[in-house]
């Protein structure tokens, strides 16, 4: 029977300890989960292999027979790493090295040889876990960068089997890949794939440009077809990733969804009704008053806070704006330019005063690879900034920045996207960025703008947005304050034209275009060798 095996790095669910000892999985977060999670589930003949996220010495034997088999029912294998594993192959050349390489942070970038032969070792590892399960007829999707030596593993047991190998991060310049002292290594692994995806035709570029220059003896067709010097043929192609639109749009219509929103669009003080009981709850004459001129927080409870900055709090209550929330849900990662976003804002209330009192950022931050230092460091830099922003223009009863570093449920994500009249998508550099995406599909035929990044794969596809300089303070302080200004009618406008596409290019179609290209490819490739 032909079947699809899925394989990455992480499996699309995490076991996590109980404290009567037993286990429960958890659905994980993050691009790739969130990406191939639906079509895993609704596909029974698909498998899928990654690393558990445990390591085999945290359980005991007869633990680990239960682990094995929670899996399987969920048609997973799971590949168990010991903790020296994890440090040399993910925390070290995963993360510590072709991450911040592949997002033009070479700076960041370590080159360690422990680490390298940990990434050859665990890669090794992966094959061999794959190598009792794989049918010659079976297809194999290896997923991003933490297997980029796994093709070449598997061809040479495999020579026929048809593999594919997609990339989720940005695929470097030729000068900033050759860096690496393993970039020859590296594309000799990926390019014993059959077909080779990338989110955009400029990462496909930069990779074929890499190929031209460290393999000089290649050469590539106008159809994007390389040929390697011992013949073999490899497809490379742009597959931008979308999302489950209908599942977005129907989450932020949910119940608990709702709930969030109301509940985010009271304490911004955007809604009245819920605001009315509120203040009978509080019998706060003062607010009440406030509240008919169009602001209540800055009046609120007044005599209880003798330290109410008046002159402050008099301009907001004077001042006629409509209250409005901007909202963004990133994995807390130097990449997803978090510092930068932050510094735009306070400029925008230091330039804008009006906004005063009346914009408030729901700013979740999901925690990701905290066994990295730098990641600590992000962390305590983005702490340190939405503490001086909030410290600075707080008001007694506003607070500019509402501050979330915890990982959400989808319905609650939701909320909090269908609660932002802006979303705020700044990375500094991203492969594709579902977020706008996901943004767009909870607002689906109403108003919200969206003020994107023009160093993410989801720029090239939406272009009604207010496209932005991520490392450009100033032009994302103003595209800030514009978005917030737009006309519900104009930023309709703008959305119905990106929804459109999103509602076509979605995830389910990402995996259908690329499994429907691997296989054409894996075709004719073999009926060119059997000529
Ligand atoms: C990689 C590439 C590419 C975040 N916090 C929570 C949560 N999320 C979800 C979002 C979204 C996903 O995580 C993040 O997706 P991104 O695309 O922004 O980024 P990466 O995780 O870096 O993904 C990226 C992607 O792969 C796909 O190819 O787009 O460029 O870097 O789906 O909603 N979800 C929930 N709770 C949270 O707290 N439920």
């Amino acid at each position: 029977m032909s079947r699809l095996i899925i394989v990455s790095n992480r499996l699309p669910v995490s076991l996590d300890a109980t404290e009567d000892g037993s286990y429960s999985l958890r659905q994980n977060v993050g691009g790739l989960a969130t990406a191939l999670g639906p079509y895993h589930k609704a596909h029974r003949d698909c498998l899928w292999v990654g690393w558990s996220g445990i390591s085999p010495h945290q359980c005991s034997q007869e633990d680990l027979q239960d682990i094995q088999q929670a899996y399987k029912d969920r048609r997973c294998l799971p590949i168990f790493l010991s903790q020296e594993e994890i440090d040399g192959y993910y925390d070290g050349f995963s993360n510590n090295t072709l991450w911040p390489l592949f997002h033009d942070f070479s700076h960041e970038a370590q080159f360690n040889p422990d680490d390298w032969d940990m990434y050859q070792t665990v890669n090794r590892r992966f094959a061999q876990a794959l190598e009792p399960i794989i049918n010659k007829d079976d297809t194999i999707w290896i997923q991003d960068y933490h297997l980029m030596l796994l093709p070449q593993m598997l061809r040479k047991r495999f020579p026929e089997v048809s593999i594919g190998w997609f990339l989720h991060i940005p695929f470097p310049s030729e000068e900033i890949f050759r860096s690496l002292p393993w970039s020859r290594e590296i594309l000799e692994g990926v390019l014993s794939a059959n077909l080779l995806g990338f989110h955009t035709t400029d990462f496909v570029s930069s990779f074929i440009a890499s190929v031209g220059r460290i393999f000089p003896e290649s050469s590539v067709n106008q159809d994007g077809l390389i040929e390697m010097p011992d013949g073999h043929h490899a497809a490379v192609d742009a597959f931008p990733i979308g999302i489950d639109y209908n599942l977005y749009a129907r989450t932020s219509r949910s119940g608990l969804a709702q709930d969030m929103r109301r509940g985010i669009e009271f304490s911004a003080g955007k809604s009245k009704s819920h605001f009315h009981s509120f203040m009978s709850a509080e019998g706060d004459a003062a607010a009440e008053a406030a509240s008919q001129e169009g602001s209540w927080w800055s009046h609120h409870h007044l005599e209880d806070q003798p330290e109410l900055d008046l002159s402050r709090s008099a301009t907001a209550s004077i001042n006629q704006k409509e209250n409005k929330i901007i909202v963004s849900v990133d994995r807390l990662d130097y990449t997803k330019g978090l510092p930068e976003r932050l510094k735009a804002f306070g400029l925008m209330l230091e330039k804008y005063p009006e906004w005063t009192g009346h914009v408030t950022y729901y700013l979740l931050a999901t925690p990701s690879r905290e066994d990295v230092a730098s990641y600590r460091e992000l962390k305590a830099q983005v702490d340190e900034l939405v503490g001086r922003i909030n410290g600075r223009f707080s008001l007694l009863a506003w607070t500019p920045i509402h501050y979330i570093t915890r990982s959400l449920s989808i319905k609650p994500v939701c909320g909090i996207y269908a609660a932002g009249d802006v979303a705020l998508v700044t990375p500094l550099r991203d492969g594709m960025n579902l977020v706008a995406k996901e943004y767009l599909a909870c607002h689906d035929g109403r108003e919200g703008s969206l003020v994107l990044s023009n160093m993410c794969g989801a720029a090239d596809e939406l272009t009604d947005a207010f496209i932005v300089n991520p490392y450009d303070i100033d032009m994302v302080c103003e595209a800030l304050h514009k978005a917030l200004e737009i006309s519900p009618q104009e930023a309709c406008a703008r959305n119905v034209r990106m929804q459109a596409r999103l509602k076509v290019r979605t995830a389910a179609n990402w995996s259908q275009t690329f499994l429907e290209t691997l296989r054409q490819v894996t075709t004719a490739g073999m009926s060119e060798k059997r000529i």
